[in-house]
């Protein structure tokens, strides 16, 4: 079996993340399209990449990212790093010939992105941006259901992810409130993701109107390292300005004609990470909520009128990805194989020589989304979505 090389760079939450994928997605998915090997791991500075190391399993380690890069042995670029790296890594990653997963968002703005994507293009590697809700089972089988054509032509999608981690306001500035880091506030770090599933789920954007919110204007000032995500708070020490959006609405028009609406926000008391969305169609509707991620609930205009209403269809053995996953239904999907499917669909691309999506030219159209919908927020007007070519 073949055995690919990876380096990761970043070693936070997303570091966790993407080695218990590396380390877990051959005992899922046997026989594994090919084996990762978890070969070098780069973080802020050598002591805490050696410790990063230790940690996530991997058999180097480094304070600078451009060894991962310029190294002959690695196959494979991870970048786990927080947005404002994505593109400077991506491009040299491209450059030096590596397959590449980078998180979302795919970059701070639009232009940023485009780079990346041209950088691929010439490159002629496997590229994925790291959109992972698509690969919850309920998700695929969500897609499932509209590819079958089982609502019929989709008039409506309705999304939200809402979090409440940053609602504290002595929750600290950590790299997330900054914009010359961050590119956006919730709209990029987690509106993109309905963005993704808008797009995945029913199609193009064609066009947003949108408003921003920035609640908490300054945050107790964090000295450097990995986001807290509201674990910690700040004391009665300097606090900086928060220069990113809070919470983001916008509605939607679609190419094919459905409208829709997206709202995010990190400042939703009670709610930890509710994406939710519901899909109307012209014969049906599909509703998904991630806190209850083993169920989709669906309603067929065809059942008779004394049993139409919503069913619960739980994900398992039958469903999509349910072949690697666990043998009976409801036994539990979480974060983790959420991207243990990710790196699986990852490593079947390079294995195959095929691609994947979401990829770079997916990450791509997100920005563009996200840069119409904070063109929209500042002007207040109807803001069309340029689409990327080829
Ligand atoms: P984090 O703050 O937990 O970790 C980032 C790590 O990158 C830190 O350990 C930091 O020391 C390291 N780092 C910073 N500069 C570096 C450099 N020059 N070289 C090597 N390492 C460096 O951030 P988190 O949550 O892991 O986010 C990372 C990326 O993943 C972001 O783009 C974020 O938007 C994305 N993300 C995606 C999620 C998803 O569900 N797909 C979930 C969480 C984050
Ligand atoms: C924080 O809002 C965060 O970690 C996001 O950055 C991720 O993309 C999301 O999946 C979980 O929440």
């Amino acid at each position: 079996m073949r055995t690919l090389n990876v380096g990761l760079i970043g070693g936070g939450f997303m570091g966790k993340a993407h080695s218990l994928a590396y380390a877990a997605m051959p005992m899922f998915f046997w026989p594994a399209p090919a084996l990762p090997v978890r070969s070098v791991i780069a973080e802020s500075n050598e002591e805490l990449a050696a410790e990063a190391a230790r940690r996530f399993g991997f058999e180097r380690s480094t304070g600078d990212w451009r060894q991962v890069v310029e190294d002959p042995d690695v196959d494979v670029v991870d970048i786990a790093t927080p947005n404002h790296l994505h593109a400077e890594i991506a491009v040299a990653a491209a450059r030096a010939g590596k397959h590449i997963i980078c998180e979302k968002p795919l970059a701070r703005t639009a232009p940023e992105a485009a780079q990346m994507w041209n950088a691929v293009k010439d490159a002629g590697t496997v590229h994925m941006v790291a959109f992972n809700y698509r690969r919850t089972p309920a998700v695929a089988l969500a897609k499932k259901y509209l590819e079958e054509g089982a609502i019929g032509r989709v008039l409506n999608f309705r999304g939200t992810y809402l979090q409440d981690w940053s609602a504290d306001p002595d929750s600290p500035l950590s790299w997330r409130f900054q914009k010359d880091i961050a590119g956006s506030g919730a709209l990029g770090d987690i509106g993109s993701h309905v963005v993704d599933l808008a797009r995945y789920l029913v199609g193009e954007i064609a066009s947003v109107n949108a408003m921003t919110s920035t609640f908490i204007p300054t945050r107790p000032l964090q000295s450097g390292g990995a986001d807290s995500l509201g674990t910690t708070r700040g004391g009665d020490g300097p606090r900086g300005d928060v220069d990113v959006d809070d919470e983001v609405m916008t509605m939607l028009r679609f190419a094919d004609g459905a409208v829709g609406s997206i709202e995010a926000t990190r400042n939703a008391w009670g709610r930890n990470n509710h994406i939710t969305f519901e899909i109307h169609g012209t014969e049906g509707s599909i509703v998904f909520n991630y806190e209850r991620r083993d169920e989709l609930q669906v309603c067929f205009a065809s059942d008779g009128g004394d049993r139409r209403g919503f069913r619960t269809v739980y994900t398992g053995p039958n469903t999509p990805y349910g072949h690697g996953l666990w043998p009976i239904p409801a036994l539990g999907i979480g974060y983790g194989e959420t991207k243990i499917i990710e790196a699986y669909d990852f490593f079947s691309a390079i294995a195959t020589g095929g691609s994947v999506s979401p990829n770079f030219k997916d990450g791509y159209q997100a920005t563009l989304v996200d840069d119409a919908v904070l063109a929209s927020a500042a002007t207040g007007a109807w803001t069309d979505v340029p689409q990327v070519d080829g």
